[in-house]
């Protein structure tokens, strides 16, 4: 099997420690985050050759930065060294009525700066059968969706599997597009969509019908949504659906939908009861169903890997999920608790 190269920022986390508000305390718990570079470990953490593509600004930052990707054995070697800096991101954990809170100081980061053009896209696809980006590049900058769109020009003609999770970050779309004239693009070159309604109607103007109000979903709901994607994005071969049931601001119900033209899967739910960390579940349901897909047998075992592997995240801190191969399976066979 070839390599998977995923495209993005990686940030340095700052967060308070437990329930703390920012500033509260004189600490901050430090990790290092970003969607496609939480893909990326987990990738290799499953086994897969993974490689991640980024600019990082020269200096101790940036080292740090790719030293920590490395100790999971994800491949750095073209990650651009240039530009001024490394983006950072704080978290707040909520509790009851206050809301967990995402800021972000990114402006101007290495890879927000890059052109699209500093990027051998020619040379970085070389050995790759599948390349992964999420909404949140495209988002960052001009450059940065040009880049996007410029690396999927070259899977295209060398016919290399794309996978995009929509992931819409309203708060990034400010460089003068909106989500709704880049995504559309980028979707229309990808194989597999990973997306909520919300990404999908803000990303793509495509609505959905589920009841995510009444914070109980029926997996049914997703058919229309998924009907309409489907037939939006002719390449398109999957939609996947993270479906979380919202019990409390730590206990949720956890599952998942997996709509393809060969049917329509659901997974089975999983109870969360103590969530240590949310942040980074997505990007596991997504390697997850990355991994899936190319190694296991059906879409249906897909789903279930990309579920358990989410699930697993759901209880490491900070945004990398440590979870192996080994771990995400033997949860799904039920030697875990935590199956409902
Ligand atoms: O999916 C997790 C991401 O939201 C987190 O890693 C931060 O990449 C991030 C972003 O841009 O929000």
């Amino acid at each position: 099997m070839g390599k998977i190269v995923t495209f993005g920022e990686i940030m340095l986390r700052l967060s308070p420690p437990d329930h703390e508000v920012l500033l509260q305390s004189p600490r901050f718990i430090a990790h290092l985050g970003g969607a496609e570079a939480n893909a990326a470990v987990s990738l290799a953490n499953y086994g897969e050759a993974a490689a991640f593509v980024t600019a990082l600004p020269p200096g101790e930052l940036g080292d740090a930065a790719i030293r920590e990707l490395r100790k999971f054995g994800v491949e750095t070697r073209h990650i651009l060294r240039q530009g001024e800096r490394l983006g950072i991101y704080f978290t707040q954990r909520g509790s009851c009525s206050r809301p967990s809170k995402v800021l972000y100081d990114r402006a101007g980061s290495a890879v927000a700066c890059a052109a699209a053009r500093d990027y051998p896209w020619k040379a970085i696809l070389q050995g790759v059968d599948w390349f992964h980006v999420t909404g949140i590049t495209p988002a960052l900058s001009q450059q940065a969706a040009e880049a996007t769109l410029e690396a999927l020009e070259v899977c295209g003609r060398r016919g290399i599997t794309v996978s995009c999770d929509l992931n819409y970050r309203k708060k990034l779309w400010k460089w003068g597009k909106a989500a709704t004239e880049v995504m559309p693009q980028v979707v229309r070159n990808a194989d597999v969509l990973v997306a909520n309604e919300e990404d999908c109607q803000m990303a793509l103007g495509i609505q959905s019908n589920a009841d995510v109000a009444s914070g109980k979903l029926d997996p049914a709901c997703y058919r229309g949504l998924a009907a309409r994607v489907l037939e939006a994005y002719p390449r398109l071969r999957y939609l996947a659906v993270s479906l979380r049931e919202s019990h409390s601001a730590d206990h949720n119900g956890w599952s998942g939908v997996l709509a393809g033209r060969d049917g329509f899967f659901v997974s089975r739910k999983y109870a969360l009861t103590h969530i240590v960390d949310r942040i980074g579940g997505g990007d596991s349901f997504g390697a997850g169903l990355i991994h899936g897909l190319r190694t296991l047998n059906s879409p249906q075992e897909a789903l279930e890997f990309a579920v358990a592997a989410s699930a697993l995240k759901h209880t490491i801190p900070g945004d990398f999920n440590y979870a192996r191969r080994e771990d995400v399976l033997a949860l799904m066979a039920g030697d875990s608790n935590g199956r409902v």
